[in-house]
């Protein structure tokens, strides 16, 4: 391998290969990286970063943050100790300082902020959360874009699924719903209702293959009985969508390859599993799963058939309403819990009673201002890594490019800390080692082994190798007030990395005038934000970007049904001019 190959590092579905050239960033040209990066790569080295440690305030050198560290983590007894640790960096090795804390005896978190709801929706139909690749998609003839905005959170999956027909179902009209031959400009929070009803009409119109169901779904005559309950008109009415668009749905995937691409914009709600059981339920009853081209593709767990080389059994709190108060030193990595985390008032008021909070990261931000002590991280061109993706199967060595003053490694910080209180530890190049060992070589790419190409060729991995279908379907009309929160992600920012977005996104025929400053509110709190207007959204929702300051003031911790994943568009929002 080229010394001068390295893999993007950022949560991102694409996991681009990067070609290092004297201090430039290129798309490697081969496989699904097609040539090209996104625009945060492109100004990667534009962005400023923190450059030195510093405590309460008072810059200082890196021997002497190790050492105030070590010194906050001998003060406390080792229950108070919490790591949060987040997806600043989604590098296999990033893991190493889960390592250092289960070993110390200190809690660590679990739950999600990010895909959970859905992944749990999966899990119950198919018994696991295996995904259809995205190169697997370059045979599809139809694609569904169900909640995902590919422009802007997936580009690379652009020059796959160019010139298929597509489909696209979403509150907001994306660039790639102005492409598709249909779009359905659904209400918020209906995708599983509009999942029944295609599924209902499948069964009625009689296009289902009955081999496949008798072998692979059995019940699904159960699962059609519950769907006649479901009235067809006055439910089409309440989501927004027309029969005509049903039919037409049906007349462009008729025996064809059909790919449904969700995203997790679908399941940021209470009951988000429902949602990816009920279009599981659809895509099962379409023939989908174990055939070339066609299949569902979420985001897939990156580190299936990977075991970790790590020590990572410990206590656990939710990462979604994590009680910060409990803890007397909170070492945050990779992470702005203060704007990404739910409900921001109640992390910033757990936050305030805790004794150290350390900030382990490379950007500025609400979370590293409140820090005690501020440690920065390399970035990835200047250490060693090595990553897989959530939607497709590559593995890729992010091989260290040049040396840096600035900042430390995971590895190395963890290798100090390990050695400071004697845990056992590995020469960095073992762990990657370990990591390389589950994967093969293909052509000129490295893949994971051990994961299906086609996943659920020889059906499912529940115990009887069936689909699980929803039980207990019922149509639950809201009548809630207020605006529906859209808060997807921003072309702009990586959450909140890079450029932060500062607006809110409301349709132009509402009161309110382009740069007005309006106060939104919901029963968690509210914030001030400037207009602007966009007649690509629904009436009935206002659109506020992951990143931006104080969106989730408006958001509540609950956790959504099923899945222990935060439920950012679950509240209602109010709009009242300043
Ligand atoms: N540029 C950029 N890229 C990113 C990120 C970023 O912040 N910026 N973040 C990364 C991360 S962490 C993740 S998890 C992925 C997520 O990437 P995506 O899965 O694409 O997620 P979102 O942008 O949150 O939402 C996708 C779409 O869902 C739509 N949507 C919202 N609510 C509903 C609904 O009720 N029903 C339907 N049908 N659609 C709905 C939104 O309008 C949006 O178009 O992106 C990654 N890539
Ligand atoms: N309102 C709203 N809130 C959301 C979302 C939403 O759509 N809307 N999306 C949710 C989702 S899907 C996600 S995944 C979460 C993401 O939440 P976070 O993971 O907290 O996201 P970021 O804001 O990207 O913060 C990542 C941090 O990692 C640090 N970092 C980057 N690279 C490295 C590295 O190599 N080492 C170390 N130590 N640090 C590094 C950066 O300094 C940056 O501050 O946000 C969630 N919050
Ligand atoms: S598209 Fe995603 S993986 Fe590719 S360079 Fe941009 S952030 Fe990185
Ligand atoms: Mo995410």
């Amino acid at each position: 391998m080229q010394d001068n190959l390295t893999a993007c590092p950022l949560d991102c579905y694409d996991a681009c290969g990067i070609e290092y050239d004297k201090g430039r960033l290129k798309g490697v040209r081969s496989g699904l990286t097609h040539g090209f990066l996104c625009q945060h790569l492109n100004h990667y080295s534009k962005f400023s970063r923190i450059l030195s440690p510093r405590y309460r305030g008072e810059s200082i050198s890196m021997d002497e943050a190790l050492f105030k560290l070590k010194g906050m983590l001998l003060d406390t007894p080792k229950k108070e100790i919490l790591h949060y640790r987040s997806s600043g960096n989604f590098g296999l090795m990033q893991e190493v300082s889960d390592h250092f804390f289960a070993s110390l005896g200190a809690t660590l978190t679990n739950g999600s902020l990010c895909d959970g709801a859905g992944e749990a929706g999966i899990v119950k139909g198919r018994g696991s959360n295996k995904n259809m690749p995205i190169d697997e998609m370059s045979k599809s003839d139809v694609v569904i874009v169900w909640g995902r905005n590919p422009h802007v959170t997936s580009s690379h999956l652009l020059p796959i699924i160019k010139n298929k027909k597509l489909i696209v179902i979403d509150p907001i009209k994306t660039t790639i719903a102005t492409q598709a031959d249909i779009f359905i400009q659904i209400k918020p929070h209906c995708d599983s209702y509009l999942a029944m009803i295609l599924t209902k009409f499948s069964f009625l119109n009689k296009l289902f293959d009955e081999e496949y169901l008798n072998k692979y779904a059995s019940k699904y005559k159960e699962y059609y009985q519950q769907l006649e309950n479901i009235d067809l008109l006055s439910t089409l009415d309440y989501i927004g969508v027309t029969l005509e668009q049903i039919e037409n749905i049906y007349t462009l995937i008729q025996s064809k390859k059909v790919a449904i691409v969700t995203g997790v914009g679908i399941q940021k709600y209470k009951d988000g599993a429902d949602t990816t059981h009920s279009i599981d339920a659809l895509a099962t009853v379409l023939g989908l799963f174990g055939r070339e081209g066609c299949g569902v593709s979420y985001l897939g767990n990156s580190k299936e058939a990977i075991n970790s080389p790590f020590m990572t059994q410990s206590r656990r709190v939710s990462k979604v309403n994590t009680p910060f108060n409990e803890f007397k030193t909170v070492f945050i990595q990779a992470a702005n819990p203060l704007c990404q985390m739910p409900d921001t008032h109640r992390v910033k008021s757990t936050l305030s009673s805790t004794q150290n909070i350390i900030y382990f990261g490379l950007y500025e931000n609400e979370t590293s201002d409140v820090a005690d002590l501020v440690i920065p991280a390399k970035n990835f061109l200047e250490k060693s890594d090595i990553r897989t993706s959530y939607s497709h199967n590559n593995m890729m060595m992010m091989q260290k490019q040049y040396e840096s003053e600035i900042g430390i490694s995971e590895y190395d910080l963890v290798s100090y800390l390990c050695h400071a209180f004697k845990i056992d530890f590995k020469d960095e190049a073992e762990y990657i080692k370990h990591f390389m060992n589950f994967s093969k070589i293909n052509g000129d790419t490295l893949k994971v082994s051990n994961r299906e190409e086609i996943p659920y060729t020889n059906g499912f991995d529940t115990d009887d190798r069936e689909f699980n279908f929803p039980e207990k379907l019922e149509i639950a009309k809201e009548s809630k007030d207020g605006f529906y929160l859209i808060s997807c992600k921003s072309p702009k920012s990586l959450n909140s990395q890079f450029k932060r977005e500062e607006f809110v996104y409301l349709h132009s025929s509402h009161d309110f005038l382009e740069n007005e400053q309006v106060k939104l509110s919901s029963k968690q709190g509210s914030v001030t934000l400037k207009v602007k207007h966009n007649d690509n959204l629904r009436r009935d929702s206002i659109l506020v970007y992951s990143g931006t300051m104080g969106v989730n003031n408006l958001t509540c911790s609950e956790h959504s049904s099923e899945g222990k994943n935060a439920i950012y568009q679950e509240n209602r929002v109010q709009i009242s001019k300043c």
